[in-house]
């Protein structure tokens, strides 16, 4: 009988975000955690990242990766849908229930992050130039327009559809993103939706252990 293998996932190993969780391993740790599975973390370094042995597994040169027995995963939104299609706790049983829930994920990282990673790029990397000042209140008029969207959907509702599943795993690690900016608080129930998201058992144990790559300090058992 074949052994069960432990997936191995990459992370950074100098994050610039300093432990603040919005790297995109946080969320394939939090999936992880959720569905109740052991993993082990390769740290890769920028250069490392880029070198041939890497790209054989992210042709894009970046993380997060995902190794388990003879499959080699990319993207992290595949990796969750992965995980969640493997194992019980983050797809509904249902397959309706099952199909609005993927339908989140892929609105998550097509519809509500496009805008949000737009705007930081531009905050980040265009902060120089002469058009920053103009530009900037209209990236944030359209990431504020689908934050209204997703929340008059939300409504007073704990999650997106019924019980938590992936789609809110990646919509709030999505709305994460948004930190500091001070365009999520304008929407009070997303706030609160967020809140609860990290409030999660295992959301806390994916994000104590990232953290502790910054901090050098292991995580509590
Ligand atoms: N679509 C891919 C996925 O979802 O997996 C995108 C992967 C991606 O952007 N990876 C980034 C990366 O490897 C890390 S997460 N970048 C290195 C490179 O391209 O050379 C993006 C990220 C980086 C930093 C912060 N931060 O400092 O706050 C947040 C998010």
């Amino acid at each position: 009988m074949a052994l069960p293998t432990t997936p191995t996932i990459t992370a950074f190993e100098r994050s610039p975000d300093r432990g603040r969780g919005l790297a995109r391993d946080m969320r394939v740790r939090w999936a992880l955690e959720e569905v109740g599975q052991a993993y082990a973390v390769r740290l890769v370094s920028f250069e490392a990242m880029k070198e041939p042995a890497h790209r054989a597994l992210h042709p894009f040169g970046q993380i997060p990766t995902y190794e388990e027995g003879d499959l080699a995963l990319f993207e992290s939104g595949a990796i969750v849908f992965h995980i969640a299609e493997r194992r019980a706790g983050l797809l509904p049983a249902d397959a309706n229930a099952r199909a609005r829930a993927i339908a989140w994920m892929f609105a998550a990282l097509n519809t509500v992050e496009p805008p949000i990673l737009d705007r930081g790029f531009a905050t980040l990397l265009e902060r120089d130039k002469t058009w920053f000042a103009e530009r900037l209140p209209i990236l944030e008029d359209r990431v504020h327009g689908r934050l209204g969207e997703l929340s008059r959907r939300l409504g007073d509702a704990d999650w997106l559809d019924g019980a938590f599943s992936a789609g809110d795993l990646l919509m709030v690690t999505v709305l994460r993103r948004l930190e500091g900016s001070g365009l999520l608080e304008k929407h009070a129930n997303l706030s609160a939706y967020v809140a609860r998201g990290e409030a999660r058992p295992a959301y806390q144990r994916a994000f104590d252990a990232q953290r502790a790559v910054f901090t050098g300090t292991p995580p509590p058992p």
